[in-house]
């Protein structure tokens, strides 16, 4: 039986994807080249410095360390804007429910994102208090399909990886929950994550059902 719940923060508890499209667009703007939708779905779950890398390949831009420094700042200062005027109804459907849910089953919870901006984003969604441990882009070195982020959340809440199961929209995500040793519940379909062990459209199809049923 599962006795530790991970989750990812983007693309499952909340959709902070459109807002980093917003300000990575802008960057692109500025450095007058266009940045699509289409373009943004390579930067989902991926780390803000190998997302700008991603961004200025696209637009053809070789620059400098310094340079580079200061973009991802100013990406960052918009996207924080944005997120600032986030409130509690963008949490996904079912999200709050089901965790909740794991808790009064004695589940414990934490939270694996890549975002520095993870604790603001709970803090503005008012969902601190669902979790144990908090495990985000400020603690960890080796972005996902590195398992360090959930290698540490296991840590956190005192359980061994194989009791914890992993909660990710990312590919990325779903490589670094197997190589911690957890089972991944994927958040997408079977074309998007094909190597999930169990994929869901989103937490809402689980409120109501026990950890137990996932594996
Ligand atoms: P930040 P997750 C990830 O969040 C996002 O999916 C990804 O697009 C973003 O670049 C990354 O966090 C870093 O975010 O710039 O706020 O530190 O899916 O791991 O919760
Ligand atoms: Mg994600």
């Amino acid at each position: 039986r599962a006795r530790g719940a991970l989750f990812d923060l983007d693309g499952v508890i909340v959709d902070t994807a459109k807002y980093h499209y917003l300000a990575w667009k802008r960057l692109a703007n500025e450095l007058r080249f266009d940045f699509t939708e289409a373009d943004n779905e390579r930067l989902k779950g991926v780390s803000r410095m190998r997302s700008l890398d991603i961004l200025l390949e696209l637009g053809k831009f070789d620059i400098g360390e310094a340079l580079r420094e200061r973009m991802s700042i100013l990406k960052d200062n918009w996207y924080v804007e944005y997120i600032s005027h986030m409130t509690q109804d963008e949490i996904l459907p079912g999200a709050r429910e089901y965790i909740q849910s794991l808790r009064e089953q004695g589940v414990r919870i934490a939270l694996g994102s890549a975002s520095r901006n993870a604790p603001l984003i709970l803090d503005k969604l008012h969902i601190t208090d669902l979790f144990d441990a908090v495990i985000d882009g400020n603690s960890v070195t080796n972005a996902k399909p590195d398992p360090e982020v959930f290698l540490r959340g296991a840590k956190s809440l005192g359980l061994q990886p194989g009791e914890c199961v992993v909660y990710e929209d990312a590919e990325a995500g779903v490589e670094a929950a197997h190589r911690a040793g957890m089972k991944a519940v994927g958040i997408g379909t079977s074309q998007t994550l094909p190597e999930a062990d169990y994929i869901i459209s989103g937490l809402h199809e689980l409120v109501g059902k026990s950890v137990l049923q996932e594996r």
